[in-house]
């Protein structure tokens, strides 16, 4: 086993990561910008070292500085996170150069699954199925017309260097084509500096529906089921379960066996997710995500395996600890991802000082945080406050706790989505699972549902004694003073 892991991290992965090591007894190692001195990633780690300024190209983007860490501190692993270096090549291969094990798949495999048109065709291989579209990229205007009218419009062009869903162009027909492809190279060449894109048929309002993969170095990879994810933003998810309710039993066993045989296929190690779109019925893969991703702990919850765990036996060279065989979905767990933005100013960041802060907690609830009160949350990155998560033995019981766990959740400072996961856990739709990556745009009632939450305030907010805000002190004072001149005449 790797006795210490250096973090290049940061926020609630960081802890995250460093959780599993204290259980495991591996000591851990944080890296941290001037902006996250305060923060308690930095505190929670055995030993904690300053990596640069607040932008993250000059601090948690910096590979010489992070080798030179875990040099400096004899780490003798790297774990990357999500976001940030997690699916970097260049970072992976300076970690593999230096002796230090690279927490994911190799800096090859990395690369491979990188370029998405390579690892689409790597997917036809290996026997997935795959939106009907090229498996080479497209340069010219004529080779993307022949396609375009071979597997009929809509179409949607997308970046090879992309992910995510940067950059993707939806093109309703012919007329259109020409500009869209330009402007797609345009975009794939100033964003990833790769020109390449590749044509897919477009499926409109599909589900979003991801497969959590596991693959040791002795051969054995398995699949612990599915997340569905269809309740994103602007290519943000916000809101994400396990398992879903599109997958029957017999549709998870087939699709999960064909998402461990393709990581078998391109010699996988680590954990992964194969990203599909459902759509009538029917799977298409779409991307791999070769990092731990925000939305695990939705899989721990119903498997009650330790992902990050098993990540950390796999660098080390040991088995899975469990078979196929041993995997069993147990209830449904949903997760809100809690952020400091408001949603009734188009999701503006609102970061700044927590002046009062309780997480929730009780049966089936499960929150994990980077922050604590009176903790300021930094401008400089992503504005996640936590990850709330509920467990049930029902998809109904899992939304009664994420309810119960929204109100009991005392945020005092910022704005928060708060209201929004409110508005959703009481909407029809949503409670009945007609989930598609659509929901937001459609659900156009959920604006005035979250105005009406916010004006009602029923939350247990309210009820808690609370330092008077600024305007009251100061209203209370003049109050005060006028009474005391007017008691003076
Ligand atoms: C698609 C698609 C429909 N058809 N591909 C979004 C994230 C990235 N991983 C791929 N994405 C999509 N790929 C085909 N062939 C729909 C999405 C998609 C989407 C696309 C445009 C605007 C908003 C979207 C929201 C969710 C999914």
């Amino acid at each position: 086993m790797v006795k210490k892991i250096l973090i290049a991290n940061r926020g609630e992965i960081a802890i995250r990561v460093m959780r599993a090591c204290r259980e495991m007894g591996i000591a851990s190692v944080a890296v941290y910008s001037e902006a996250d001195r305060e923060a308690l990633f930095a505190k929670y780690a055995d030993e904690a070292y300053c990596i640069g300024p607040p932008p993250a190209t000059a601090s948690y983007l910096n590979i010489q500085k992070l080798i030179e860490a875990a040099k400096e501190s004899r780490a003798d692993a790297i774990h990357p996170g999500y976001g940030f270096l997690a699916e970097n090549p260049a970072f992976a291969l300076a970690c593999e150069k230096e002796g230090i094990r690279f927490i994911g798949p190799s800096s090859e495999v990395l690369e491979l699954m990188g370029e998405k048109v390579r690892a689409r065709r790597k997917m036809i291989q290996a026997g997935v199925p795959v939106v009907p579209g090229t498996d080479e990229c497209v340069a010219e205007f004529r080779q993307a017309r022949d396609i375009a009218k071979e597997i009929g419009y809509p179409v949607i062009i997308k970046p090879s260097g992309g992910g995510g869903g940067i950059g993707l162009t939806i093109v309703a027909n012919e007329g259109e084509l020409a500009n869209a492809l330009k402007s797609t190279q345009a975009i794939a060449t100033t964003t990833f500096g790769l020109c390449e894109v590749y044509i897919e048929k477009y499926l409109s309002n599909p589900r979003h529906i991801e497969f959590q993969i596991l693959g040791d170095s002795k051969g054995n990879t398995i699949h612990l089921g599915e997340r569905e994810c269809s309740i994103q933003r602007r290519h943000q998810k916000l809101i994400e379960e396990s398992p879903s309710v599109a997958v029957n039993p017999a549709m998870r066993a087939k699709m999960g066996e064909t998402a461990a045989k393709a990581a078998r296929f391109v010699g996988y190690e680590g954990a992964g997710t194969m990203e599909f779109l459902f759509s009538d019925g029917r799977f298409y893969f779409l991307e791999v995500n070769a990092r731990i991703q925000v939305e695990h702990p939705v899989t721990e919850m119903v498997t009650g395996i330790d992902i990050v765990k098993e990540q950390i036996r796999i660098a080390s060279g040991l088995p899975l600890s469990i078979s196929q065989e041993e995997v069993e979905i147990n209830g449904w767990s949903i997760e809100c991802r809690i952020n400091a933005e408001d949603p009734l100013d188009d999701f503006a960041p609102s970061p700044g000082k927590l002046k009062d802060y309780r997480s929730p907690g009780g049966t089936g609830v499960r929150v994990d945080s980077g922050v604590y009160t009176h903790y300021s949350i930094p401008p400089f990155y992503d504005p996640m406050i936590s990850k709330l998560v509920s467990w049930g033995k029902d998809r109904n019981e899992a939304i009664e706790r994420m309810r119960r766990a929204l109100y009991e959740y005392v945020i005092v400072g910022v704005k928060t989505n708060i209201p929004f996961h409110l508005a959703v856990m009481e909407n029809p739709r949503y409670v009945a699972g007609e989930l598609e990556t659509g929901f937001i745009d459609k659900e156009t009632g959920l604006l005035d549902d979250i105005k009406r939450i916010v004006e009602q305030g029923d939350s247990l907010v309210e009820k808690l004694p609370q330092p008077l805000s600024e305007k009251k002190k100061i209203a209370a004072i003049a109050a005060v003073a006028a009474i005391t001149q007017m008691q003076r005449r």
